[in-house]
């Protein structure tokens, strides 16, 4: 049986162009974000990002093998504004985070990496009918990303990291009972940074309008460790899931400063 993709060097990053062509696309994801490099948009044009989500839509826990998720329907959800031109609705959120607390997000800020990143995959209700016809077209799909940085332990996120016990292994899931909001994991602020880039995942479609948010959500080590306690396709405990980062082309990152 051909091996599936992974973060391992047999299965990893380097590997995945060979199952999956767009891997070696010019706007791939994550990057390193120069700071220096970006273009300040701050005027009228950057209208407020909003979100709206039915946190009873929330509806499973979920170990995917590559990372743990939140399947949500996203009936009766919005993301719109910002740079978006449409109305996306949520799919999905998931994690990518370190096995020691000095790795684990994608993206990388002047070169730095934090020790994990939240995100919240949304696609375009306004253009098309499903997730799977947006998935592969061209801003198809929105990925809000935030930064996991170590440090107060995060009320809202213990509400998942509680139940992890019960998706220890690859492809477990439960319900969530009581449903949960995804808002409740973005941060105070609504700096960001924006750009066009892909899934940092297998097929790696580059079909993602990337909104990535400057300030950081805190969690605490002791829940950062039950994300590492969760099995992995790969073998042993789930973590270093995360994509070096890619090339910038000649792409230009927005910086959006409200
Ligand atoms: O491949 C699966 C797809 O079958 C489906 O389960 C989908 C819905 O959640 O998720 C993935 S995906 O390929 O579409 N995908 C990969 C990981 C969604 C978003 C993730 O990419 S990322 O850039 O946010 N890390
Ligand atoms: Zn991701």
């Amino acid at each position: 049986m051909a091996a599936s993709w992974g973060y391992l060097n047999t299965n990893g990053p380097d590997t995945w162009s060979a199952d999956f062509p767009a891997a070696k696309g010019d706007k791939q994801t994550p990057i390193n974000i120069v700071t220096g490099d970006t273009k300040l948009e701050s005027n009228l044009k950057s209208k407020p990002i909003s979100v709206s989500y039915k946190p009873e839509n929330s509806r499973k826990l979920k170990n995917t093998g590559h990372s743990c998720q939140v399947v949500i329907d996203g009936e009766g959800s919005s993301l719109k504004g910002g740079p978006l031109e449409s109305d996306y609705k949520i799919e999905q959120f998931h994690f990518h985070w370190g096995k020691s607390n000095d790795v684990g997000s994608e993206h990388t800020i002047d070169g730095e990496m934090f020790a994990g990143e939240l995100h919240l995959v949304h696609w375009d209700s306004s253009r098309f009918g499903s997730f799977a016809e947006a998935v592969d077209k061209p801003s198809g799909l929105c990925v809000l990303g935030i930064f996991l940085k170590i440090g107060q332990e995060n009320e809202a996120l213990k509400k998942l990291t509680d139940q992890f016990n019960n998706i220890k292994e690859p492809n477990a899931s439960i319900d969530l009972v009581g449903g949960f909001d995804p808002a409740s994991l973005l941060p105070d602020t609504e700096r960001y940074w924006t750009y066009d880039g892909s899934l940092t995942t297998p097929p790696c479609f580059e079909s993602v309008k990337w909104v990535l948010f400057k300030e950081p959500i805190e969690i605490s080590e002791a829940q950062l460790n039950e994300f590492r306690s969760l099995s992995s396709l790969d073998g042993g405990c789930m973590g270093n899931n995360y994509r070096p980062v890619m090339p910038l082309n000649d792409r230009q990152e927005v910086m959006i400063k409200n």
